[in-house]
């Protein structure tokens, strides 16, 4: 199964977002791109990419204590971005050294593991939208759009475990979360760990 790590902001941040993004899919050209379902919207912590179900527990348990390890963050979402033509996201104001360190554990959690992670360095964004391979958009009027942009502060409250899988042609992947552990405080008999 294809894995990640991450943290999802709540819903009233997620309901703040929303409401700029419906702004921004009012430009020329927003029904070409693929955008994001809301639901799955979230900060990738890191990429695990293809994994054995074997090794689920292990890497739940790794990130059950790097979780508890780190202190709840304060983030703030803020400004916008893009990778070449290829990804529209929103960036951060607040909180990114926080969620780097966390990352940075969430990546160890799986070279531990055995996963051959990439040494990508750790950015800071929620993707909104990526644009389809058959047409070339330019994402660059979106990403002003959302300059300005500055969200109310949110508390991370856990790591999120999360499963990627293709979506219908032409739609975007489809993310269930595996497992959710608290960050601060070690793992309750409450924490979800399906296979
Ligand atoms: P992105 O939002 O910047 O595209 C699930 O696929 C998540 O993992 C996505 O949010 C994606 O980040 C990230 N991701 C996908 N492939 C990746 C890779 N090779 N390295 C790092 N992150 C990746």
């Amino acid at each position: 199964m294809r894995l990640f790590a991450a943290v999802q902001p709540p819903p009233p941040a997620v309901a703040e977002l929303a409401g700029v993004v419906s702004e921004v899919r009012r430009l020329p050209d927003a029904d070409r791109l693929r955008w994001a379902d809301q639901q799955g919207w979230h900060l990738t912590m890191a990429f695990y990419g293809e994994v054995d179900e074997v090794v689920l527990p292990e890497l739940s348990a790794r990130l059950g204590r790097a979780a508890a390890r780190h202190q709840p963050p304060t983030v703030r979402l803020a400004g916008g971005g893009r990778f070449g033509d290829r990804a529209l996201w929103v960036g951060m104001s607040e909180g990114r050294p926080e969620l780097e360190r966390l990352a940075a554990s969430a990546t160890a959690a799986g070279r531990r593991v055995g996963i051959p992670m990439e040494g990508r360095p750790f950015h800071g964004h929620l993707t909104l939208a990526r644009t389809r391979n058959t047409a070339a958009t330019r994402l660059r009027p979106f990403a002003d759009a959302l300059a300005s942009f500055q969200g109310t502060s949110w508390v991370v409250t856990s790591l999120l475990l999360m499963r990627s899988d293709p979506g219908e042609v032409g739609q975007p992947p489809r993310y269930s979360p595996v497992g959710q552990w608290p960050l601060g405080r070690e793992p309750g008999p409450g924490v979800t760990v399906e296979p």
